[in-house]
């Protein structure tokens, strides 16, 4: 029989790669969706046909347990979160409850609906759980690059919240012995990233510049470093980690880093255009506490995982100019038209 997945955020950027790649190892592949008509399913639903919906939201504990019970999954993907780092200082108690305490409702529902106790923990045939952590843990880092067993100083609630989320997911493997695990994802990035993160806000930027539709496109901090990856080549590591024998947690990027300046010189150069003329410095767009530098060591997702990057950064980002020019030529207006490329 097939397996059975069921992934949170399925109308994100992830989770709509996480599906497609499922969907071709053959899985039944189930999607949380959330909210009484939430606009963004509808790209799930014209993209991934043969993707399941059920109902449910990481704050309601209830229909986690509903949607476990009715899914019956052998796998769990969380990834449902508030992602963007600037939203979780205007909003830091949602992000707290969304994107920490939603870890510990999924993990509940797979407890409860796997008849786990404290005197009785899993077994085989168990549910296995991935949790979407991120190198924004690291925050203000201690060494470079960062490793499965580099320390966390997180810069934002986000980041925190996610600490919880990673530490909580450690927690749940050595009290009940399930099979939980955390990928300690780098930034990745695609066509289907969304507009308010920094890689697509270029993108769009040199696209809407090239039409003509545009004249300048306003930064916060550029001195800031990344290690970017491709989010289709990153999902495949999730998968991988939870086929792996034993459960444990892996960092998963590229093991290079690139500044904002780089990554805005690079799109801009993909258009035939020269980016001084229309970046301009927005102190507005700076946060409160930044994270400065980031660079992963993916050695242990090589070595058991046999997990390799495959898309290099320019790659990457002339990808995503492409995509963007070729949008925005047909017309498609981003405001009415959410489809994913
Ligand atoms: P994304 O595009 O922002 O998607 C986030 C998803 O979370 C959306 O599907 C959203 O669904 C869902 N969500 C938000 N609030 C929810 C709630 N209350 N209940 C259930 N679902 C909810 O994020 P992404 O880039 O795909 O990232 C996937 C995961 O990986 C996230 O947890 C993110 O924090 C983490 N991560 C991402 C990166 C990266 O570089 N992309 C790196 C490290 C870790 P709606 O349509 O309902 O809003
Ligand atoms: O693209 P960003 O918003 O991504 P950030 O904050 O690194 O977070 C992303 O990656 C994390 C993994 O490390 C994920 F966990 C998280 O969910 C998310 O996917 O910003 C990247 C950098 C920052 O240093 C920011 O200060 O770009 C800098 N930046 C400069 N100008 C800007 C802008 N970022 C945005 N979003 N918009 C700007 O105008």
């Amino acid at each position: 029989m097939a397996r059975r997945a069921l992934i949170t955020g399925i109308t994100g950027q992830d989770g709509s790669y996480l599906a497609e790649d499922l969907l071709d190892q053959g899985y039944d592949v189930w999607g949380l969706v959330r909210g009484q008509a939430n606009p963004r399913v509808s790209r799930v639903r014209k993209l991934l046909q043969d993707v399941q919906l059920v109902r449910g939201d990481l704050l309601d504990q209830g229909s986690l347990i509903s949607a476990v019970e009715r899914v019956q999954p052998d796998e769990v993907y969380n990834l449902g979160a508030i992602s963007f780092v600037p939203m979780s200082w205007e909003q830091a108690e949602l992000t707290a409850e969304v994107t920490g305490m939603g870890v510990l409702r999924m993990l509940e529902a797979i407890r409860v609906c796997s008849g786990i106790t404290a005197s009785r923990s899993s077994g085989s045939g168990q549910i296995r759980f991935y949790q979407a952590s991120s190198s924004e843990m690291f925050g203000q880092v201690r060494e470079t690059p960062q490793n499965e067993r580099t320390p966390f100083h997180p810069r934002s609630p986000y980041g925190v919240a996610k600490a919880y989320g990673h530490f909580l997911t450690q927690n749940y493997r050595e009290s009940y012995g399930m099979f939980a695990v955390s990928g300690i994802l780098f930034n990745h990035e695609s066509p289907r990233r969304g507009a308010e993160f920094v890689t697509r806000k270029v993108t769009l930027g040199v696209a809407r510049i090239k039409l003509g539709l545009a004249s300048e496109l306003r930064l916060g901090n550029l001195e800031a470093r990344r290690d970017w990856g491709y989010a289709g080549d990153y999902v495949k590591a999730m998968r991988l980690m939870l086929h792996a024998e034993t459960p444990e947690d892996y960092v998963i990027g590229t093991g290079h880093t690139q500044s904002v300046r780089e990554l805005v010189a690079a799109a801009f150069e993909a258009a035939g255009l020269d980016w001084e003329q229309y970046v301009v410095g927005d102190q507005a767009l700076h946060r409160p506490a930044e994270v400065d530098l980031l660079c992963a060591d993916p050695k242990k997702a090589r070595v058991q995982l046999g997990w390799e990057p495959t898309v290099a950064f320019e790659e990457l980002v002339a990808m995503m100019v492409e995509s963007d020019l070729r949008l925005l030529s047909a017309g498609i207006d981003l405001e009415q038209d959410s489809s994913w490329p």
